[in-house]
């Protein structure tokens, strides 16, 4: 899937050019990764608060499999690809492929590079070139000695999806701001640096009364901040990654942009954050569906390999269907990421970007959970055992839905991005209109078909009002989602069809078009 979706974006003299990096990604997470992701199965991240004096110390220790994959996406640049713009936009979408090979055997080490892309493109589009100069050098470098990762602290006991609420205070000082209140969430504390909201004395309250700021967690002793860390989450998965509650006292920070608007300023993490989640969510759903597949070839039931039996085979090609119709909404927001921050993107397309990230991160989380949780029953009684590695995978793919923006957080996201629904319509058409083969037509009817109720709904919607509008918001965009990936899936079949000969896509297709595109009743 991943090799026929870049030989039809890449031009073929660059696709020569990046196939080594991504044979090489693909080699450590089919191998040495794979094997010390095993082999660490039972390890988790430790917090020490004190010394055996006394002192306060919050030293973390990182699970080695956590180490050992920094120092591999430094090296394989797989922050760095995105900003050295080797092949224009399309860096984005290879660097994307990185991340996408890197994310199932690297313990959701994905998370904090997803935090370290978002604060690298904020602090690019910022304009604090101090800053800049100071961190984007270590956040997109290939060096390992000199790499830094970012943490995005925006979660408090007040809620994690009303940022708005937050209480964190900043006191200025002479040399900056001082920041006092408490993280509850804070994803990765392992990180370098952080980018965070606080409220400026006197600012009022609400998102626009937030300011953006910049930290860096450790002295040069390598002792925090003025923070201190709590404890580390009890998580139901991602138990490898660092996730601490914190306490802010008197933390050094710097503003990134103003001294107001921190909802808006930060917003660009969580569009490249989304980005990353959606990612992993057909990483994931790949790992668990090539782990289903292969299983399926050599476990005999009844007489005959499970892949012979003809209800299991229709269970794997409708996972098969799910997982490819993510994998191309997932790439296709790669690629207009990347024409957006190279300024080549149309104005309609830089719409349809804001609409679809959340759409596509809502979309793609859901059916991560939907897979994984299949891929597990697929293995039977072994699929729920903890020493075949597989109940990670529905753990770890549970938090897809939730962290960056809940489903119905951002259902309402999308509802605050639509203006109109144009951008997308175009964007659907386009994709039908190169559909040929006569076994897509009925796959094409389908998305036509949802795209014009998702319409005719929308504008239901907004004139019986506001709750109508937002009790349906869920089922429109997952509705929006479902019939983005529809319409990919037929014009990569098309493609396939015709410079492949490979029939694949057009099964996929073919399924998914079954399996519930329009979800507005
Ligand atoms: C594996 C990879 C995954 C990576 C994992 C990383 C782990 C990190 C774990 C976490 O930190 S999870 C915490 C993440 N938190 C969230 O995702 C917050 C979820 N909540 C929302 O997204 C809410 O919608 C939001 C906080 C934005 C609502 O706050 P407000 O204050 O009610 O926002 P408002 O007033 O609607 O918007 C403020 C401005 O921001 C508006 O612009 P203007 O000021 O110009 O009017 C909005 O248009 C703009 N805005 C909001 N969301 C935006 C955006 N602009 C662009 N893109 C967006 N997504």
């Amino acid at each position: 899937m991943l090799r026929s979706y870049l030989a039809r974006v890449f031009p073929i003299d660059v696709l020569r050019e990046i196939e080594g990096s991504l044979a090489e990604m693909g080699r450590l997470a089919g191998v040495d990764l794979y094997q010390l992701q095993l082999a660490d199965r039972l390890n988790e991240p430790r917090l020490t608060q004190w010394d055996a004096w006394g002192n306060r110390i919050d030293k973390i220790e990182l699970t080695p499999l956590w180490r050992v994959a920094e120092r591999i996406a430094a090296e394989h640049g797989v922050v760095a690809t995105a900003y050295e713009q080797k092949h224009g936009s399309l860096s984005r979408v290879h660097q994307c492929a990185l991340a996408y090979l890197f994310t199932p055997s690297t313990d959701i080490y994905s998370c904090p590079l997803a935090m370290t892309d978002g604060a690298a493109r904020t602090l690019l589009g910022s304009g604090n070139q101090a800053l800049i100069d100071r961190a984007l050098p270590h956040l997109t470098t290939r060096d390992a000695n000199e790499f830094w990762t970012a943490g995005q602290w925006m979660t408090e006991l007040t809620g994690g999806s009303d940022v708005g609420l937050s209480e964190t205070v900043a006191k200025p000082d002479a040399n900056g701001y001082r920041l006092y209140g408490r993280k509850w969430f804070t994803s990765a504390i392992s990180s370098q640096i952080a980018l965070t909201l606080a409220r400026p004395e006197g600012n009022p309250p609400g998102g626009r009364g937030l300011a953006l700021f910049y930290l860096e967690t450790r002295d040069e002793h390598g002792r925090p901040r003025n923070i201190e860390i709590n404890r580390l989450k009890d998580k139901l998965g991602t138990r490898k990654v660092p996730t601490a509650e914190l306490n802010l006292v008197g933390t050094p920070a710097q503003l990134v942009k103003g001294t107001t608007d921190g909802v808006r300023n930060i917003a660009p993490v969580l569009n490249i954050t989304r980005l990353w989640n959606g990612i992993s969510a057909v990483a994931l759903m790949r790992r668990g569906v090539a782990l289903a597949s292969d299983y399926a070839g050599k476990r005999v039931a009844f007489g005959a390999p499970l892949s012979e039996k003809p209800l299991h085979a229709d269970t794997l090609a409708g996972l098969e269907a799910e997982s490819e119709a993510a994998f191309h909404l997932a790439f296709y927001v790669a690629e207009l990421t990347g024409q957006s921050e190279t300024h080549e993107i149309s104005e309609d397309d830089a719409l349809l970007l804001r609409l679809l990230t959340p759409v596509m991160k809502l979309t793609t989380g859901k059916q991560a959970v939907m897979v994984a949780s299949e891929v597990l029953e697929c293995f039977g009684g072994a699929g729920y055992v903890e020493d075949t590695g597989l109940p990670v995978l529905l753990r770890d793919s549970q938090v897809l839905p939730i962290w960056e923006g809940t489903t119905n957080v951002l259902a309402l996201d999308t509802l605050r991005a639509i203006d109109s629904l144009r951008p997308l319509q175009l964007a659907v058409t386009r994709c039908l209109e190169t559909a040929r083969d006569h076994d897509l037509a009925d796959a094409v009817r389908v998305a036509r078909t949802s795209l014009d109720h998702a319409t005719s709904w929308l504008a239901e919607a907004r004139s019986a009002g506001q709750p109508a509008l937002e009790a349906g918001a869920r089922r429109f965009a997952l509705t929006l989602g479902r019939t983005m990936e529809l319409a990919l899936l037929i014009k990569h079949a098309q493609w396939s069809h015709d410079h492949e000969q490979d029939r694949q896509s057009t099964a996929a297709a073919r399924r998914f078009a079954q399996s519930g595109v329009d979800l507005i009743f």
